[in-house]
């Protein structure tokens, strides 16, 4: 569809009214404001008055940041990450889908991670979830190079918000919007990278007596034996119909992340360690000590939505000490 100068003039100025507003009407205890990033990309940054701030990358939809009312940083990027598309970002909350992992024909985790997203200047309702809660809602729909790769119309939107207390949430819907009758097929995953101080002190907890997929073993399926969850060496599982809550114990922090999660029924844990470390160039060689993905997925049983069927998921994470 090829826009008149008119209406794009329009646009824009709907577009800069929508965030003079938004920023006008935060300014004084929360803000969000949208700026340049590394290598000019933008990001949208959200603040609550309390100190905690999340900042957003429009390429990805990909959350780099999320600090608490002390400025701590909370999730792990990667020295070496690279802010260059197509590259992903390697660390914060990428998001994997249509496909996760080689699940599929596409690129390893699909092309939502690698795409530039747009800021939805009419959001459908602008009431936080949560009261007090600062946002902003994130739009992809496939371009026509996607739809040669995956010809399925679809329209995805996020909203990151971030609560009065320091809570991270993110609400996304996808809706089939193809006209032809299509229904189409996805597997999906918000890849959180959480920092911590040190993986051998680092419990995951709430996945125990779970039946997993090791990723290590060609998927091979097995039945974790232990409750809390210790990563000593290289650790790449799906964990299937857990609970919807997870914790992750960071002892020499005394730090606790919880994760909460619906619609996300399996949770993916990760660490590369040393080895595998060594392969990846846009990852520290002895970072692995300072991360642990936990990921709030749907993979083992892919979700299936027919022309004008939407699905919804939600990630809500926060801290306790
Ligand atoms: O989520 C775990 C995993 O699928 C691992 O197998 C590992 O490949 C990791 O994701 C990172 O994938 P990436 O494509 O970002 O290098």
């Amino acid at each position: 569809m090829i826009a008149s100068s008119s209406c794009q003039i329009m646009r824009s100025l709907h577009f800069f009214i929508f965030f003079s507003a938004l920023i006008t009407t935060y300014s004084t205890s929360t803000a969000v404001e949208i700026t340049k990033g590394i290598n000019g990309l933008d990001k949208v940054i959200l603040r609550q008055t309390q100190g905690s701030g999340v900042e957003v990358y429009l390429y990805g939809a990909h959350v780099t940041s999320w600090k608490n009312g002390q400025g701590q940083e909370l999730l792990f990027v990667s020295s070496k990450a690279i802010f260059d598309p197509p590259k992903p970002i390697r660390g914060g909350i990428p998001i994997c889908f249509p496909q996760f992992s080689n699940l599929g024909t596409l690129q390893s985790h699909g092309f939502a991670r690698n795409r530039l997203w747009t800021v939805d200047n009419n959001p459908p309702n602008v009431t936080s979830e949560v009261a007090n809660g600062v946002f902003v809602d994130l739009l992809l729909k496939p371009t026509e190079e996607d739809l040669k790769i995956w010809p399925h119309r679809f329209e995805f939107r996020m909203r990151v918000t971030l609560g009065p207390t320091g809570d991270l949430m993110l609400a996304s819907s996808i809706k089939n919007t193809d006209a032809d009758g299509k229904l189409f097929t996805f597997t999906f995953a918000h890849h959180t990278y959480f920092s911590v101080s040190n993986i051998s002190g680092v419990e995951v907890k709430g996945l125990g007596k779970l039946d997993y997929l090791d990723n290590l073993k060609n998927r091979e399926r097995a039945t974790e034996v232990g409750d809390a969850i210790t990563i000593k060496s290289e650790f790449d599982r799906v964990y299937l119909s857990t609970p919807t809550e997870i914790s992750i114990l960071d002892q020499e922090k005394k730090r606790t992340f919880v994760v909460q999660k619906d619609g996300l029924p399996d949770a993916v844990v990760w660490n590369p360690w040393e080895a595998k470390a060594k392969t990846m160039a846009d990852f520290g060689e002895d970072e692995f000590k300072y991360m642990v993905c936990v990921e709030a997925a749907a993979i083992e049983k892919p979700i299936t939505l027919k022309p004008g069927e939407e699905w919804k998921g939600r990630l809500q994470l926060s801290t306790r000490l």
